[in-house]
């Protein structure tokens, strides 16, 4: 036989895939479902050795469902809206479409290579008109429901990339995606009314507990932030109209030291803080508000940073004492947290204490904890204790003084109980070209005006290309008059288009449901579809997605399930975040000049190698460094495990049961072994498993009971199908050079007997009327049924017996069957 050429292997089996639809689900319902989904790929630039990675694990799960005789979706399609697209389109004035397709048929191709066991035939893209008509649809549903809405507020601005950013999108302060610091700025945006669901976002977490990776869950709890405690209104006084008093409401999660509160303290750059401030203290302000205006939030609520504000030259009265608080604006408080005011509690808040040491405000401990004095050590107490200084609050412990206070401020009238979110309201309109125009007509008489249903989509105009596009700090679409200008939809007068675009997380938030019914002209998803198919029983995807895309599709799943258009509230059964391909130790990138280029490791190892060594390498959650892995290694491996198929001379159909005991246990162990460990997630076992079972089966050929042994065909045949799961091109040829006609995508997975599973064999010595007649090998631990079963079924008794009347059957397990006839 010739040698194993991968080459030649990768070139003889796409076509062969492709006409027998393996990928394709049956979806005749005769086998149950399951839906395996990669977090769909950004069309920008060829596959990299992170896809690489990802889709090989997605592959496993999906390749081994299959086997295991489930009907499988595992669709694929391009998150094809995007900031790279246009900012290709404006360096090389073209129109970002002719990037973003380009772009796709690349990686198309190399997907196809890379024989990921995707239906093509379900692609979508979510900047196809055919599918953003539905993003803008679902818009107008949320709309309808008060869940889309426009508000005039501080937001956070990358100056770099001239547009709004989400929330989520700041990363330290900086944007997300180009590292530029993030300003804010006044601006009138869209919002999805996220925090609406933010108590069904935390506990239907309890469903995905254990089948998600618990850092993802704890980073969403972390992120909607859900606080208990109260709001408690202070007086402040001469604040208000006429000089009045105002009323200002704090929130607190310690309402037990209100005690202890010795200033009161509102964000700077909350308009509170213009509203209440003195006017000979109000130069001072909106000279500590420029200062301000330059800090990330994170900057600003830094431990570590010089605490700054201005007195802001009034008092506010604490409801349960009566004492008088100064007033001060901080940029330590938030304006968007809570009320953007808070009093303050130095001797239990570090950073209270941090404001009170710098500017020699009165420190009094309201708690004690045992720990030494606050005032004296500039470290605040904030473990369990027992109230003083606090009036009737004083002996409570802690928890209990928190009720207390709370009942005492909701009977007084000032205060009442209140649980508090970090979550904000998600921002998805973007002032960039390339995503999904919002519906929305502003019209002088109507006001905010959807664009009817059967006017959707609203296309993007296809004439606007290069130095069009730049950023310009508003939308692009406001320079393309005859697009923006439109008939009101509600009156028919002069009207104009909303000119911003949808952040491309909407886009994402619900495209896995669109693969259910992909060429759907009618819905954006068929609802007897969804309910086949959803939720994803696997999705897979980098960790990088923990809270962005993950909570966005969450949120969208719930609502949709409000709509009724869904029967399930949670998007994603199981979640697997899979490692990164470092190098060297280090993330692989261009300035550390360490980066990978997939297509040059698939040319020299071959597509199975390189697949195959991303599985070994390490269980699939924890990163692969190249730097220690051998595809070559891999690649000698799949030589053997190819050359075992090349050598079994049995034909097809074999019965292996007459074959080598040692060789069918090795095997029957193996795909047991593979199964358990699959279950578990731990791919890269089965992958050592299989290496050792082609030991075996090489040992057997060529030292043992030979090529022409069944059992050895039986294990080689095992060898294809575990493979297969990892090395495709590889199995199907071994599959075929054993006489296979169908492909081995589809061979199903081996069955296991059992008995052939217990290493610890003894004989038994089976008698009739006390004479030994004959001996099994039989497991040390069967029970007495089996053995009597076994013995009774042997050939060699059922002819010694004849017709012989059976009267007693004596079993003693492992050793000995008596039969008296
Ligand atoms: C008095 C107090 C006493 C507080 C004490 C804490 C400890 P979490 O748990 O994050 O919800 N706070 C409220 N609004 C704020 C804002 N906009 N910017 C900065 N800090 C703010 O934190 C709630 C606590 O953070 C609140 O409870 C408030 O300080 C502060 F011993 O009130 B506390
Ligand atoms: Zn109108």
């Amino acid at each position: 036989s010739t040698g194993y050429d991968f080459r030649a292997i990768e070139a003889a089996w796409p076509s062969f895939w492709a006409e027998q639809k393996v990928y394709e689900p049956l979806d005749d319902g005769s086998r149950e479902r399951r839906y395996v989904l990669d977090m769909f790929p950004y069309p920008s630039g060829d596959l990299h050795m992170g896809h690489a990675e990802a889709f090989a694990m997605g592959d496993v799960v999906a390749r081994y469902w299959r086997q295991r005789g489930y009907d499988v979706l595992h669709p694929i399609g391009w998150d094809s809206f995007g900031l790279p697209a246009e900012n290709a389109a404006i360096k090389r004035d073209a129109h970002p479409a002719e990037w973003t397709y380009a772009n796709i048929e690349t990686q198309k191709a190399s997907f196809q290579r890379y024989a990921i066991s995707a239906d093509w035939s379900r692609e979508i893209h979510t900047s196809d008109p055919e599918y953003y008509r539905w993003t803008q649809w679902l818009f107008l549903q949320f709309h309808a429901k008060g869940l889309a809405y426009r508000k005039n507020s501080p937001v956070n601005w990358c100056p770099k990339d001239q547009t709004v950013l989400a929330n989520e999108q700041v990363v330290n302060g900086a944007c997300e995606r180009c590292g530029t610091p993030v300003t804010k700025k006044a601006l009138n945006q869209w919002y999805f009314k996220i925090t609406d669901y933010a108590d069904r976002l935390l506990d239907d977490m309890a469903a995905l507990e254990g089948h998600w990776p618990e850092r993802v869950l704890a980073m969403q709890r972390n992120w909607i932030g859900r606080s208990e405690g109260a709001h408690v209104r202070f007086a402040i006084e001469g604040a208000g109209e006429d000089g009045a008093d105002r009323e200002v409401t704090v929130f607190t999660t310690r309402p037990d030291t209100l005690h202890g509160a010795t200033f009161f303290v509102v964000a700077a750059d909350a308009e509170l803080a213009g509203e209440i401030v003195a006017p000979e203290h109000a130069e001072e302000l909106a000279a500590y508000r420029e200062q301000v205006k330059a800090l990330s939030d994170i900057e600003r609520q830094a431990t570590d940073r010089q605490k700054t504000g201005v007195f802001l030259g009034r008092h506010a009265v604490n409801p349960l004492t009566g004492e008088k608080l100064p007033v001060w604006a901080a940029d330590y408080v938030l304006a968007d947290y809570g009320t953007g005011a808070i009093m303050a509690v130095p001797a239990h808040d570090q950073r209270d204490l941090d404001f009170a040491r710098t500017f020699d405000l009165p420190v009094r401990a309201v708690l004690d904890t045992g720990e030494e004095d606050p005032a004296v050590t500039g470290i605040a107490t904030t473990g369990e204790g027992t109230l003083i200084n606090s009036g009737e609050l004083d002996g409570l412990e802690k928890a209990q003084a928190i009720e207390r206070a709370i009942g005492i401020v909701e009977a007084a009238g000032t205060g009442n109980r209140q649980v508090n979110f970090r979550l904000r309201d998600w921002l998805l309109s973007r002032q960039r070209f390339w995503g999904a125009p919002i519906p929305i007509v502003h019209c002088p008489a109507c006001g905010e005006v959807p664009v009817p249903e059967e006017q959707l989509p609203v296309r993007l105009p296809d004439d606007l290309r290069g130095e069009q596009l730049a950023p310009k700090g508003r939308s692009p679409l406001a320079a393309a008059e005859d697009w923006v200008n439109v008939e009101c939809p509600a009156c028919g007068g002069p009207a104009l288009r909303d000119t911003d675009t949808m952040d491309t997380f909407v886009d994402s938030s619900w495209y896995y449901l669109r693969f259910a019914s992909p060429n759907d002209e009618n819905a954006a998803f068929d609802l007897e579809q969804t309910r086949k198919w959803l939720p994803v029983d696997q999705y897979v995807g980098g960790v990088e997605h923990a809270i962005l895309h993950l909570l966005y599709s969450r949120f969208f799943t719930k609502v949709l399930f409000d709509l009724g258009l869904v029967d399930f509230t949670e998007p994603f059964k199981a979640l697997l975040n899979q490692g990164q391909v470092l190098n060297g130790g280090k993330a692989m990138s261009k300035s550390l000049g360490n980066g990978v280029d997939l297509g040059e490791q698939l040319d020299e190892f071959g597509v199975d190698a390189v697949r195959l060594t991303m599985v070994f390498a390490s269980p699939p959650e924890d990163d692969v460094d190249w730097a220690d892995v051998s595809p070559q290694g891999s690649q000698k491996f799949l030589a053997r495990a190819w050359r075992l198929a090349q050598d079994v001379t049995s034909a097809p159909g074999a019965d292996p049961a007459s074959g080598d005991q040692g060789v069918r246990r090795a095997a029957h162990r193996a795909v047991d072994d593979a199964a358990q460990l699959l279950d578990a997630g731990k791919f890269n076992v089965v992958v050592a498993k299989t290496m050792e079972l082609v030991n075996v089966v090489r040992k057997a050929i060529d030292s043992g009971c030979g090529p022409a042994d069944p059992a050895v065909r039986e294990a080689v045949e095992a060898v294809a199908v575990v493979l297969s799961l990892v090395a495709p091109y590889t199995a199907e040829d071994m599959w075929h050079t054993l006489g296979h006609e169908g492909s081995v995508v589809v061979a199903g997975w081996p069955e296991v007997d059992p008995a052939l599973l217990v290493d610890d064999t003894v004989t038994a010595v089976v008698q009739i009327k006390g004479k030994v007649r004959d001996r099994l090998e039989v497991p040390a631990d069967i029970a007495e049924d089996a053995l009597r079963e076994l013995a009774l079924a042997s050939e060699t008794i059922r002819r010694q017996l004849g017709d012989a009347e059976i009267r007693k059957v004596i079993v003693r397990a492992p050793k000995l069957v008596n039969i008296v006839a």
